[in-house]
């Protein structure tokens, strides 16, 4: 309920950018809570993620959305629909832009040249490993790059260096309107929805190469008791030889997964969480449209 006499205020914020620039950590930081996963690895994140800030007089809506790339399978097609779509509704954007960026001309950089209504906050990531001249420089660049952008911030993510200010910036640019979602929620997703993405994010950081990318996590069953979760998840993969891998000898790698991914979501959910892993094959479902609608990725 907004008891305070200031209008309240709502609005969608697209948080996009390159793969890897630091948009997930980003999300997390400004949520104060930790809603998408986040690795070391490119196109982690695969969906658009809502991450809902509720003040008294104030609901933001952040998407985090995958790391901008060249399509080169359907996954990729839907996963850069998502990108789109959330600029489409934004009321302010945070293009997220890091120190190592290499500046080959992209197409995100043209689209967002003609958006003249949104602002855009261009944000210089990881800053805590850069210095002072390097931050100017490539301040320097996005200023003559990206001349509509609103403001380009100097900001490290993971150091919650300059987010404190960027949230008040943004607050500041939000229209007054009604609030879009429930006023105590946190996301639109729903909870078997991040079980999954915590087993994925093992994944990404226990296995080599292209066996993540390879893998869709299921959540087949999610009952909530009193005091215990009882989930079963599938891991699906493309290949045989996938599945042995996953699975590792007599199951060790697997266990890994389950151990590291059960303690995720005990801390998440706030509950003791019992979790039952199936690994099966599901071939080229990163190819095939049924499969990729049955895993959400509808466009
Ligand atoms: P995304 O692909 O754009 O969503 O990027 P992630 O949020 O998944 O982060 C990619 C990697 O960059 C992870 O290893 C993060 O820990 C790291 N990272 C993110 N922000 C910062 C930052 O401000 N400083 C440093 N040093 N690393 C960061
Ligand atoms: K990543
Ligand atoms: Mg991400």
């Amino acid at each position: 309920m907004n008891t305070s006499s200031n209008p309240h205020r709502a609005g969608f914020v697209s948080i996009i950018g390159k793969p890897n620039v630091g948009k997930s950590t980003l999300m997390n930081a400004l949520m104060g809570e930790r809603l998408s996963i986040v690795t070391s690895k490119a196109q982690t994140t695969r969906h658009r993620i809502l991450g809902i800030l509720n003040g008294e007089d104030f609901q933001l809506v952040y998407s985090d959305t995958p790391g901008i790339i060249q399509p080169k399978y359907e996954l990729h097609n839907a996963m850069m629909s998502f990108v789109y779509s959330s600029l489409e509704d934004a009321d302010v954007i945070l293009f997220v832009t890091d120190i190592y960026e290499k500046h080959d001309e992209e197409p995100v950089v043209e689209r967002l040249r003609k958006m003249v209504d949104t602002p855009i906050l261009l944000l210089v990531n990881k800053i805590d490993q850069a210095d002072q001249a390097e931050v100017e420089a490539k301040v320097e660049y996005w200023r003559e790059h990206l001349p509509n952008a609103t403001r380009v911030l100097p900001i490290s993510a993971l150091e919650k260096f300059g987010t404190g200010e960027l949230l008040d910036l943004v607050l500041g640019y939000l229209p007054v309107h009604p609030p879009y979602y429930p006023k105590d929620e946190l996301t639109d997703k729903p909870e078997r929805f991040f079980a999954a993405e915590m087993i994925r994010e093992k994944i990404f950081k226990l296995y080599k190469k292209e066996v993540p990318y390879s893998c869709e996590v299921e959540i087949e069953e999610f009952k909530e008791d009193e005091d215990i979760i009882r989930m079963r998840s599938i891991i699906y993969v493309e290949r045989a030889s996938q599945k042995g891998i996953i699975i590792g000898q007599q199951g060790a790698a697997l266990k890994k997964v389950g151990t590291w991914a059960r303690e995720e979501m005990e801390k998440f959910f706030q509950k003791k969480v019992f979790l039952e892993i199936h690994v099966k094959i599901n071939e080229n479902w990163r190819t095939d449209p049924k499969a990729l609608s049955r895993f959400g990725y509808n466009q």
